[in-house]
C-alpha cells in the first residue's frame, strides 16, 4: 500500500512525561514510526514524502487561535527564560467549569493550559514541524484517493492526532490527522465520509470536531471511559447533536475484554458504515489494542490485525489509514503491516 512518511517526525522528541507523579520516558517515541517504516520497506511497500500543504484544511478542523499557539509555542517557551531550550513545558492550570476560556491570557503556562486537555502531551522543539508533516500526509492521502489513482493509502506519521480537538492538544496528539483526512476528502468531492477509530482510547478529538455534522460519521471502539483514558468522553449515549444527531457511534468495551467481543463490536461498526453509504473511509489506526501494549488492556494478537484489515477491506471503500497510538514499539511494524496486507487481501 502506498504510504506517506516524513522524516520530520523526528523533530517531535520530548524526553519524558509524568506517570503517578514521577517522570518516566515517553511512550510515544520516534522509534515507533521507524519500526513501522522498516517493516513496510521489508515487505515492499512504497514510501512517499507528503506533497500537499494541509494548512487550508487545518483551518477547518482547528481554531485559528489554537493553530497560532501551537505553531509558536516552542519559540514562546524558549523566550521565557534562558535554559528552557533544555526543559519541557507542561500545563499546570486549566479553565475548567466556571472559568473563562474565551479570553486568551498572556502568560505562557496559562495559554498552555487553555489549549491542553491533560499534562501528558509534552511539547518539544519540533512538535509543530512534525505534527504539520503528519497533517500534510493526511491531506496528501486524501488528494490521491480523490484522483482515483489509489484505493487506499497509509499515513505512517507521528505524533498521533485523535485526541486533539478543535482547540486543544492531549493524549500525545496535537493536530487531528484523521480529521484532516476526512475534511480533505469532503473538500475533494466525497459527499459522506466515515471515520472508524480502532485505537484503544476513545477518539475524543475527532468526535468533537464532527459532532454536529451529518457529512462525517464518527465511530469509535475503545476502552470504557469509566475506567480508561480519556475518561470524559466516549460513552454510548453520545450520538451527535443538531444536524449531526445520529452520526456518532461509540462502542465502549470493558478493559480486558476478549478478542471475540472486540470483533463483535467491529462488526457493529462495519454494519453501520455500510448503512451510511459512505463514499470514503478514514481509519484511525491505533495499535494499542495489542495484547502486549504497555499502557492498554485489550488482547489482540498479530494475526488479529490481519483479520481487522480483511474486514475493513470488505467494506470496499477508498480508505485512508492514519497511524494513531500503539506503544509496543518493536511489534508496531508487524501489526501495522498486518492490517494493511489483510486489507489488500495479500
Ligand atoms: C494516541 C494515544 O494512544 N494516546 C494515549 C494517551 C494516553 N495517556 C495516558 C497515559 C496513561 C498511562 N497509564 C499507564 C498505565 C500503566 N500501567
Ligand atoms: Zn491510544
Amino acid at each position: 500500500m502506498l504510504t506517506f512518511f516524513s522524516d520530520s517526525h523526528h523533530a517531535h522528541a520530548p524526553q519524558y512525561e509524568f506517570f503517578r507523579g514521577e517522570r518516566v520516558p515517553c511512550f510515544e517515541t520516534p522509534a515507533r514510526a521507524e519500526f513501522v517504516k522498516t517493516r513496510l520497506t521489508e515487505r515492499g511497500h512504497v514510501l512517499r514524502t507528503p506533497h500537499a500543504d494541509s494548512r487550508a484544511v487545518l483551518a477547518k478542523v482547528h481554531t485559528a487561535r489554537y493553530l497560532a499557539f501551537l505553531e509558536h509555542a516552542w519559540r514562546d517557551w524558549v523566550a521565557l527564560e534562558a535554559g528552557n531550550e533544555q526543559r519541557q513545558p507542561f500545563p499546570s492550570v486549566w479553565p475548567v467549569r466556571t472559568l473563562r476560556s474565551d479570553v486568551e491570557p498572556v502568560n505562557f503556562t496559562a495559554r498552555l493550559g487553555l489549549y491542553s486537555m491533560d499534562n501528558g502531551s509534552p511539547l518539544s522543539a519540533g512538535t509543530w514541524q512534525a505534527a504539520k508533516a503528519g497533517a500534510d500526509a493526511a491531506a496528501s492521502a486524501a488528494a490521491l484517493l480523490g484522483s482515483d489513482s489509489e484505493r487506499a493509502v497509509f499515513c505512517c506519521s507521528r505524533p498521533p492526532g485523535h485526541h486533539a480537538g478543535p482547540d486543544f492538544m492531549g493524549g500525545y496528539c496535537f493536530l487531528n490527522n484523521a480529521g484532516v483526512a476526512a475534511q480533505a476528502l469532503r473538500d475533494g468531492g466525497a459527499a459522506r465520509v466515515a471515520v472508524l477509530d480502532v485505537d484503544y482510547h476513545h477518539g475524543n478529538g475527532t468526535q468533537s470536531i464532527f459532532y454536529g455534522r451529518a457529512d462525517v460519521l464518527f465511530i469509535s471502539l475503545h476502552g470504557d471511559p469509566m475506567t480508561e483514558y480519556p475518561f470524559y468522553l466516549g460513552h454510548a449515549d453520545e450520538t451527535g447533536e443538531g444536524e449531526g444527531a445520529g452520526f456518532n457511534l461509540n462502542l465502549p468495551l470493558p478493559a480486558g475484554c476478549t478478542v471475540p467481543r472486540w470483533f463483535e463490536a467491529l462488526e457493529t461498526a462495519c454494519t453501520r458504515i455500510a448503512g451510511y453509504r459512505a463514499d470514503a473511509l478514514v481509519v484511525s489506526l491505533g495499535l494499542d489494542t495489542f495484547a502486549e501494549d504497555p499502557i492498554s488492556k485489550f488482547a489482540l494478537r498479530p494475526d488479529d490485525f490481519i483479520r481487522l484489515g480483511e474486514r475493513l477491506g470488505k467494506l470496499g471503500l477508498p480508505t485512508v489509514f492514519v497511524l494513531e497510538g500503539g506503544y509496543a514499539a518493536a511489534e508496531l511494524g508487524t501489526n501495522a503491516v498486518n492490517v494493511i496486507e489483510g486489507f489488500e487481501g495479500r
